[in-house]
């Protein structure tokens, strides 16, 4: 195309806008449809929430099962010797050994007993371990302790406080009759015995045993 068939084209197309532009009547279109867009892209995720509460507390687990029983307990202490027996009645059991000082009266048994047990015994029949209380009657229990050719208990002690003797009931004991260098046994001899053959006495420790003498009061 020439030159001046260009500016013959522009020309025209110039006249036909202006044309347009300036009619007094709106120019008409024809419309025509056109095709359906795309869909858009779907929209970004949105922000992460908050975190959610703590689960609820489990519930509490089955009882196990009870345990076995224990072991018995361990075995008790042995229990205290039982009251002697009573072994017969006194005219049987003193059928021989007597001696006299006043209204006083000593029989021997042909059993050796220790002091607690002597004791026992002579209380069972009425009676006492001998408690000599003047000469008089200690060389009655020694006549009675020479017959027997045996060592008896006196009821004189110092079981309480050491040294200090005194008889079955409490009272000191005034009148006394020890051997050259007795007593002696300090703690470890707090009863007396009579010797049979020197009339005098000797303090021995209670635990060893004597043929029982016992002092009964005549009515
Ligand atoms: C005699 C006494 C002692 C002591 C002892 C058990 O030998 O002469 O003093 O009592 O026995
Ligand atoms: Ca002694």
């Amino acid at each position: 195309m020439n030159h001046l068939t260009k500016c013959v084209c522009i020309l025209t197309v110039v006249a036909v806008l202006f044309t347009l532009s300036h009619s007094e009547t709106p120019a008409t279109c024809s419309v025509v449809q056109g095709v359906i867009g795309l869909n858009g892209r779907d929209g970004r995720d949105g922000a992460t929430g908050p975190k959610g509460d703590p689960g609820m507390r489990g519930e509490p687990g089955i009882p196990g099962e009870r345990g076995n029983p224990g072991l018995p307990g361990k075995v008790g202490p042995k229990g205290n010797p039982g009251e002697l027996g009573n072994t017969g009645v006194a005219v049987l059991i003193f059928p021989h050994s007597q001696a006299t000082s006043g209204n006083k009266v000593y029989m021997s048994i042909d059993r050796a007993e220790d002091f607690s047990n002597s004791l026992i015994i002579c209380k069972m029949y009425g009676g006492i371990l001998p408690s000599p209380e003047n000469s008089a009657e200690d060389l009655a229990i020694y006549e009675l302790a020479k017959k027997t050719g045996k060592h008896g208990f006196l009821g004189i002690n110092d079981r309480q406080l050491e040294g200090k003797f005194v008889h079955i009931d409490g009272r000191p004991a005034v009148y006394m009759n020890w051997r050259d260098t007795e007593p002696n046994g300090q703690r470890t001899e707090n009863c007396v015995e009579q010797d049979p053959k020197r009339r005098k006495w000797n303090d021995i420790p209670c635990e060893w045993t004597r043929t029982i003498m016992c002092e009964f009061k005549m009515i």
